[in-house]
């Protein structure tokens, strides 16, 4: 049963908008058949980053079709906005989302990881023009995307720079650098968001030195900061529409999300970063997905999300 609360919001474009229990339903299941199409991938393909893609979707899918100012036909839109994928590992989420968009086909997330693919295991801006920024290397994708705000500002540009990080990645001493230029330039067009899953290659995060108290830390550098369970679809777009409300300062979405989210036996495996979908554990992924998806299949028609033209 959903209920008839909406929340009221505004667009990028600065239209206020309904925010719908329908709306949220159509982008639950858009989420869903997501999580599908990374599961079928990573069987298909024998390999790749499981829990880092399945721990932001609620992210991704939330700024891909409600968020981001994009010009679908011209990736090369010159005042698009900027996201930029810092943990380029988590490249499958990002490429499925993109499919789920209609940005790029879905079959062509079969060539995933091949010789000669668009679809590269690190996200690579020489392949794929939907990619702003070749990351892999953890720590770099918040200085660029400082720079992209910092340009825009110059430019008079109403575009806005995205950034995502990992948790695990805020142990990189240049993110804190470009935190502090940030703050300085007071980059109100720049969002941080940080997938607070826990869990970084192979470790919880507690073993490394320790990123607490993070809110605090990001505050103490200049930076308005929200907190939200990262998979609360509600939540995730009213921090977006928060951080737009934001002035004289860029602001930092803290996601506590859960790596791995939504098939039962990744969430919260250290050894779920990576591995293997055998058949077996396969089917079981499906099973837990398609029995969201059909829960939520009345919501899959178009018509209950935006139109995107
Ligand atoms: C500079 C650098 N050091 C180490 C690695 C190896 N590495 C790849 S993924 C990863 C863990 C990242 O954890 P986190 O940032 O929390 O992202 P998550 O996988 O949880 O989404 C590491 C250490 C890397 N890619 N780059
Ligand atoms: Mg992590």
């Amino acid at each position: 049963m959903v209920s008839d609360l909406s929340v009221l919001l505004t667009d990028r474009q600065g239209q206020p908008y309904s925010l719908t229990s329908e709306r949220i339903k159509h982008l639950e299941y858009l989420c869903e058949s997501t999580r599908r199409d990374i599961v079928d991938t990573l069987y298909k393909i024998g390999r790749g980053h499981a829990g880092p893609s399945l721990s932001m979707v609620e992210l991704l899918i939330s700024l891909y079709f409600e968020e981001l100012r994009f010009d679908p036909s011209d990736p090369k839109w010159p005042d698009r906005d900027r996201f930029i994928l810092s943990k380029g590992h988590g490249s499958l989420g990002y490429y499925a989302v993109l499919a789920q968009r209609g940005l790029i086909e879905k079959r062509e997330l079969d060539t995933f990881e091949s010789l000669g693919s668009r679809l590269q295991g690190h996200v690579d801006s020489n392949w794929l023009p939907w990619v702003e920024l070749t990351t892999g290397s953890l720590g770099q994708g918040l200085s660029y995307a400082v720079g992209v705000a910092i340009a825009a500002k110059r430019q008079a540009k109403d575009l806005r720079a995205y950034c995502l990080l990992g948790d695990g990645e805020c142990q990189e001493g240049n993110v804190w650098e470009a935190a502090m230029s940030a703050a300085k330039y007071r980059l109100d067009n720049l969002l941080a968001i940080v997938d607070w899953n826990n869990l970084q290659g192979g470790v919880t995060l507690e073993v490394m030195p320790s990123l607490e108290p993070f809110a605090l830390k990001w505050q103490a550098f200049g930076w308005h900061t929200i907190e939200i369970n990262g998979h609360d679809l509600q939540a995730v777009l009213q921090a977006y529409h928060q951080a737009r409300q934001t002035k004289e300062k860029p602001t930092v979405i803290i996601a506590r999300n859960i790596k791995g989210k939504g098939v039962s036996y990744m969430e919260n495996k250290v050894e779920w970063h990576g591995g293997t979908v055998t058949k077996e554990l396969h089917q079981i992924a499906l099973e837990e997905i398609n029995a969201r998806l059909s829960e939520l299949s009345q919501y899959a028609d178009e018509k209950y999300g935006r139109n995107h033209g």
